[in-house]
């Protein structure tokens, strides 16, 4: 990873946390402890990947980063909601996320779903709201890319197709690749998106970053299997070998093995890396962002 991007993804992590902080509820009225799981959930850890591919598309339009970083922290708000929900017993039954206690171990069964009911209802109250952008056509361009990608057809589904693959495994590359493109690649994608909304990009632009985002998000995911087989628990902050002993479909089971699984990875870097040609060096940090999904150790 280079010291510029590693600077740059800590810069997004602060300033993400710093945004969260304002637009999470907070106080000690009757739904206080609701707040308070919102907040566990959202704040104190993660990467923030997609806040800073937000960030950073945006950033190729000279974007003010007041809007970006609410986009950014509203993908957040959203990512963080769909761990809370993923951890509970009734879906992976996780007891550690983040180096700790998932919401439900802290809180409890009902207040992990509503914390991530009103994180995902939130993220939508802050993209909708004029202070991220006073062009009302670019705020409802928003809400509707993000809700497609994280609803039926994007990241929810992919999650039911997880779920039903427990007992109808699937066990070819194209089925995971679809499946691993709604669940994760979609939220991954709308992130560089949203960029390219915040800051109108035409639409050859946005077809370049998409194909970038897309390219992105599967060598994410290549990379989050590797890690499940080979990654350090400590590191990781969550039980490790835990799909692979499910037997769920991986890519590293489907591609034939951890070296072939890590030369797609980076094959997929250099075609995102490619897609972004026509951005000249303002791109740099996008194309270190893609080169982090696969070297990092978290
Ligand atoms: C419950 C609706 C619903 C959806 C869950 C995304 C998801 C769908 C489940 C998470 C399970 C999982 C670990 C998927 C692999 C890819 C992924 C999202 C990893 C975690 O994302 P990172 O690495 O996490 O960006 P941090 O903690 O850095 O934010």
């Amino acid at each position: 990873m280079t010291a510029g991007f590693d600077q740059a993804l800590r810069a997004v992590a602060a300033a993400t946390e710093a945004r969260l902080d304002k637009l999470l509820p907070q106080g000690d009225s009757p739904e206080a402890r609701l707040f308070e799981a919102m907040r566990y959930v959202s704040l104190a850890g993660g990467k923030r990947l997609r806040p800073f591919l937000c960030i950073a598309t945006a950033d190729l339009f000279s974007v003010p980063r007041e809007r970006s970083e609410r986009v950014g922290a509203a993908i957040e708000m959203i990512h963080c909601y769909s761990l809370a929900h993923d951890d509970l017993p009734a879906m992976d039954d996780d007891d550690m996320r983040r180096g700790r206690p998932t919401c439900h171990k802290a809180y409890d069964e009902a207040t992990a779903i509503l914390a991530g009911d009103a994180l995902l209802t939130l993220a939508f109250e802050v993209a909708a709201e004029e202070t991220t952008h006073p062009d009302g056509g670019v705020r409802a361009d928003l809400c509707l890319a993000i809700a497609k990608a994280a609803g039926a057809h994007g990241m929810v589904g992919g999650q039911m197709m997880d779920l039903v693959a427990e007992s109808d495994p699937i066990d070819d590359a194209d089925g995971v690749t679809r499946l691993q493109q709604m669940k994760t690649g979609a939220l991954i994608a709308v992130s560089c998106e949203a960029g390219a909304i915040l800051g109108r990009a035409d639409m050859l632009q946005r077809h370049a970053l998409r194909g970038y985002a897309h390219d992105l998000g599967l060598a994410f995911q290549i990379a989050d299997d590797l890690l499940d087989y080979e990654g350090d628990e400590d590191a990781v902050g969550k039980r490790v070998g835990k799909d692979a002993e499910a037997g769920k479909a991986s890519f590293v089971k489907v591609l034939g093995g951890v070296e072939r699984a890590r030369e797609q990875a980076g094959m997929l870097v250099d075609q995102a890396v490619d897609h972004l040609d026509g951005f000249g060096a303002g791109a740099d940090l996008l194309r270190a962002a893609a080169r982090f999904t696969v070297e990092r150790r978290t």
